[in-house]
């Protein structure tokens, strides 16, 4: 482990368009030559990764004619047998042209919205020919700038129509496929719709096939929105909706920074690395994320191997966390139960509600117990540093 090589089985995945990123931002052009999808393949297997997901445009360009699309099929397919990568997600650009101004799903145009369909279909077709078991849904452009332009009950209305179609459609075509809705609270619109992972849970309950559906929640989505990541990703583990995962970095409070995985803050870091590894989440380890816009091509291997090597690392600290005699010690106390209070708790019948309400609790007794917090925190600190 101390050479925190990426393998298959930690399946490390990136998206063309990360590795791919040109360094272009809203206030400047490329930094660094545009890559050909086959390029950015051969660029993943030489740092390691183990699958490389794509947006149907990443791939073929959307002014493409048949015949150019059938080529670079051909030719990407070639460079995944001739590396051995897989290809375990796919997903749909429904931002980057401009008909998506207003929304896909959500547009007010059903002309906009049929075609957001088709485009969808379209590139499930090619995604599960390539091997995807994972669909991804990240809605762009759903959203509003001003809220006299669109009633968000409709807007909720119509998003739910759209995933019920793509559902009935998998279904239809006895695709093996999920799909993974990923939250943004903001950014490219003013505000967007299903803003945090919490609100696509909800979301996906109202759904006809939700057990088709889950989400992929992203570190600096949830960080943009001030909340905290490990918290949203433990209530989706809970609802076994953990169907993908973004990672990347984010300062919070900033525009969308897609820093390398675990660039910014460790401690968040660790404990989702902790929380993934402890409940055995076996989907992939996707990096949605850039390098900075400095780099070249040397840069962007150090940024990709960076991901990979942090997840591997805080993966060795989460085992020497678990295995902390100290640690574990101060959690066993907090955690402690002495079983008195079973007999009122647990499943409820009316025989243990009312015998609990008349028991007598001596509070200022039970608020008075230290909780040892303060030592448990500076432990992980300390594992954290490397000196534990
Ligand atoms: C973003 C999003 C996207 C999506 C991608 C996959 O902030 O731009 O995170 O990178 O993850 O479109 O659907
Ligand atoms: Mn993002
Ligand atoms: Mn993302």
């Amino acid at each position: 482990m101390t050479e925190y090589l990426p393998k298959p089985e930690h399946k490390f995945t990136f998206g063309l368009w990360t590795v791919g990123s040109t360094g272009r931002d809203p206030f400047g052009e490329p930094t660094r030559a545009k890559k050909s999808p086959v390029e950015l393949v051969h660029l993943l297997a030489e740092v390691g990764a183990y699958g490389v997901n794509f947006h149907d445009d990443d791939l073929i360009p959307i002014n493409s004619t048949p015949t150019e699309r059938a080529t670079i099929i051909k030719d990407f397919k070639k460079a995944l047998s001739d590396t051995g990568l897989v290809v375990p997600m796919a997903t749909t650009n429904l931002f980057g042209d401009p008909i998506f101004k207003d929304g896909a799903f959500t547009s007010n145009d059903p002309k906009v919205r049929a075609y957001a369909l088709q485009k969808v279909m379209v590139n499930i077709d090619l995604g599960v020919e390539l091997g995807a078991k994972v669909y991804v849904f990240w809605g762009g452009r759903e959203g509003t700038e001003t809220d006299a332009s669109k009633d968000p009950v409709t807007s909720t209305k119509r998003m739910r129509e759209a995933i019920n179609y793509l559902c009935d459609y998998v279904k239809d075509q006895k695709y093996d496929l999920k799909f993974a809705l990923e939250a943004k609270p903001n950014e490219p619109r003013g505000d967007m719709y299903n803003a945090t992972t919490g609100h696509m849970l909800g979301f996906i309950a109202t759904l006809d096939h939700p057990e088709m559906v889950g989400v992929n929640p992203e570190v600096a989505h949830e960080h943009m929105a001030g909340l905290n990541f490990a918290h949203s990703v433990g209530q989706a583990l809970d609802a076994n909706k953990l169907f993908h995962i973004d990672l990347n970095d984010q300062s919070f409070g900033r525009y969308d920074q897609d820093f390398r995985f675990g660039m910014v803050n460790q401690k968040a870091a660790f404990f989702l690395v902790k929380l993934l590894e402890d409940y055995k989440y076996d989907g992939s380890r996707h990096f949605d994320a850039h390098a900075y816009r400095t780099e070249d091509y040397e840069g962007v291997k150090h940024f990709a191997r960076g991901c990979m090597r942090t997840y591997l690392i805080l993966k060795e600290k989460a085992a020497r966390w678990n295995a902390d005699k100290e640690i574990q010690g101060i959690l066993a106390e907090v955690n402690a139960d002495d079983g008195s209070m079973s007999k009122f708790t647990g499943k409820y019948s009316a025989d243990k509600a009312n015998a609990l309400k008349q028991q007598t609790f001596d509070r200022p007794a039970i608020a008075s117990r230290g909780l040892d917090y303060e030592r448990l925190d500076q432990l992980t600190v300390e594992v954290l540093l490397g000196v534990r």
